[in-house]
């Protein structure tokens, strides 16, 4: 029997009806399927929210994105164009940085920063981000290898990062008992020993988790045990294999 790993996230501070929030309150294990449909890159979700406390979710890398942002765009969609009318798609899909982290030595940087972001052409707002705006880029670690991460923090205020679902001993993990204050850094050496999945990270700070992960302070993992290319399952980043971007301009104002 596969044993399924513990994360310890689960904060109490999501606001409800919060389509990030959701996605916290029912992750609390990552792990990677092997049935024989496209599961090859799962990640599981033992379904904590008040609604569903027994049955299982699933949730594909696709998926994931899709809740985040897709719901949204497409009551806008709806909204401005009505169920039958076709919205113009004149905008670029944005698709977040890559670091490959074995291609620059194992050694990855994340600046803590704050930014702004219009979700609505012409409103600019406050956001953060990791080394951007708003948002982080996606992180592709290769099993095997040690990862050392420097993460420096340039905000007004105290955060974590949390490495959701990555097995890595709990003095690694960003919780909320590692504060990195203003202008402080974190320096962890991440092992990566576990099979094939996909993985976010995010802020974990007691009280002002939800807050900074609505700000903006997300990204994605992709833990990479070589089992893709074994399948021959799509991997060209940006071109068959899309993360979509929740703050990205899906519909024009
Ligand atoms: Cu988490």
């Amino acid at each position: 029997m596969r044993r399924r790993p513990t994360v310890n996230c689960r904060p109490s501070d999501t606001p409800a009806g919060n389509p990030v929030g959701r996605n916290l309150r029912n992750h609390d294990s990552a792990r990677v399927g092997k049935g024989t449909d496209r599961a090859t890159r799962t990640v599981h979700h033992s379904g904590y929210s008040a609604t569903n406390a027994s049955q299982p979710m699933t949730l594909t890398r696709r998926n994931f994105a899709i809740s985040c942002g897709a719901f949204a765009s497409s009551a806008l969609i709806c909204a401005r164009y009505g169920l039958g009318d076709s919205a113009p798609f004149d905008t670029r899909l944005p698709i977040p940085t890559l670091i490959d982290a074995a291609k620059q030595g194992n050694a990855v940087h994340l600046k803590v920063m704050s930014g702004r972001h219009a979700f609505v052409h012409g409103k600019s707002t406050r956001t953060y981000g990791y080394s951007a705006p708003i948002l982080g880029p996606v992180i592709r670690m290769h099993r095997g290898d040690e990862i050392e991460m420097t993460v420096d923090n340039a905000l007004d205020t105290v955060t974590t990062v949390h490495w959701h679902g990555l097995l890595v001993p709990g003095d690694k993990d960003g919780g909320p008992q590692q504060l990195i204050r203003p202008g402080g850094r974190w320096r962890p050496v991440l092992k990566i020993d576990q099979p094939a999945a996909t993985l976010w990270f995010h802020p974990h700070p007691h009280h002002n988790t939800a807050r900074q992960i609505y700000m903006g302070l997300t990204g994605m993992i992709i833990v990479d045990d070589g089992t893709d290319a074994r399948l021959g399952l799509p991997q060209t980043f940006g071109n068959d294999d899309l993360p979509l971007d929740p703050a990205g301009p899906l519909v024009r104002f």
